[in-house]
């Protein structure tokens, strides 16, 4: 009997649907894809924070204000558990943090568009969040257990705030004739960069056959893309609002909806740090961070005296 090479075993215990866990073996691109798409999953989690912290101060009642902080905040704490299954790959927080800000590493192209009104919480959590569980929760199936496990509390968040985003809408779409308009203004500028957010299409994604491989990724771009155009059209009709292309209509044949083409032109000039917010979302990031090193010096400091206190004690 030939003995299988490391890389086989590998590839068996994948196509058996089996977990492969930190201190298991593993091919090195294996692990850099990992790490490549964690790190970009994390870094859109704390950069996402922005656009909706935008509107905390502005939030029209205690009660929207108090639920609003409460999911920008749930934003901070994926980023940390994201963060943390990085760094079981071996790849320090540090280090990730300081590749996203010498932009050398991305975040998700939703996150550079501006929000000019309250309705866009509302197309935020519908939308945006939206396109995140159709996204995310395939990946509570990852071959990788420690990303797979942290996907399982996102869902369940993400979920939560995707609901608060279609109340925010259904309450403008049935309020005044401003609000509703404020509504529909809102949707009509997220439709599209959400379509965007599941990648380019197949036959331009260039990481999709070997991550499908080894079950990173479970469904193509495209397919996935497919099934949040499904989920929408009707929801739209619940909220009374209309997604801004005309070409949406219900396809008997395929059995799903056919939707119009998407610009791909603006995805990728948004990919090359052209989108309308690319510049300014860096330079936040970059000045909350220097502006916050004395929170991590402090920590640190702290950390270490705990930990020769206890040494102390025990000597
Ligand atoms: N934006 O070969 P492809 C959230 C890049 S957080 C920017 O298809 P892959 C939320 C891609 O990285 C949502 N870049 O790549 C937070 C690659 O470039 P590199 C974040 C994109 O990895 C707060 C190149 O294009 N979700 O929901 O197989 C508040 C070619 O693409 C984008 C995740 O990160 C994009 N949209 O597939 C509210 C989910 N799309 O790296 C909400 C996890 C593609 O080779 N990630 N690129 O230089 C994934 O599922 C996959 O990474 C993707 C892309 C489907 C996004």
């Amino acid at each position: 009997m030939v003995a299988m090479t490391q890389e086989q075993e590998f590839q068996e215990l994948v196509d058996a649907d089996q977990r492969i866990e930190p201190r298991d073996w593993m091919p090195e691109a294996y692990r850099k894809t990992l790490i490549r798409q964690i790190a970009q999953h994390a870094h859109s989690e704390i950069i996402g924070m922005q656009p909706e912290g935008n509107w905390i101060t502005r939030a029209p009642s205690l009660r929207r204000k108090a639920i609003l902080m409460a999911k920008v905040q749930d934003e901070a704490g994926h980023g940390l558990y994201l963060y943390s299954a990085a760094e079981t790959l071996g790849v320090g927080r540090d280090e990730l943090l300081d590749l996203l800000h010498a932009g050398r590493q991305k975040y998700s192209s939703i996150f550079n568009y501006p929000t000019v009104t309250w309705a866009d919480m509302g197309a935020i959590g519908w939308l945006v969040d939206g396109a995140a569980i159709v996204n995310q929760v395939p990946i509570t199936r990852c071959s990788y257990g420690p990303y797979a496990r942290a996907m399982v509390r996102i869902c369940k968040e993400e979920s939560f705030h995707q609901r608060q985003g279609f109340e925010i809408l259904h309450t403008l779409s049935h309020g005044t004739p401003a609000q509703h308009e404020m509504a529909q203004d809102a949707v009509n500028r997220w439709w599209w960069p959400s379509l965007m957010m599941f990648g380019p299409p197949d036959d331009q994604s260039p990481n999709s056959a070997q991550s499908m491989a080894w079950k990173i990724k479970r469904f193509s771009n495209d397919e996935l893309r497919q099934k949040f155009v499904d989920m929408t059209v009707p929801q739209a009709e619940v909220l009374g609002l209309t997604l801004p292309d005309p070409e949406i209509r219900w396809d008997e044949a395929a059995g799903n909806y056919a939707f119009g083409d998407i610009d791909w032109t603006e995805f990728f000039e948004v990919l090359k740090g052209n989108g309308p917010c690319n510049a300014a979302r860096m330079e936040h990031r970059v000045r909350a961070h220097v502006e916050g090193s004395w929170v991590r010096e402090a920590a640190t400091s702290y950390a270490e005296k705990t930990a020769a206190r206890v040494q102390e004690g025990a000597a």
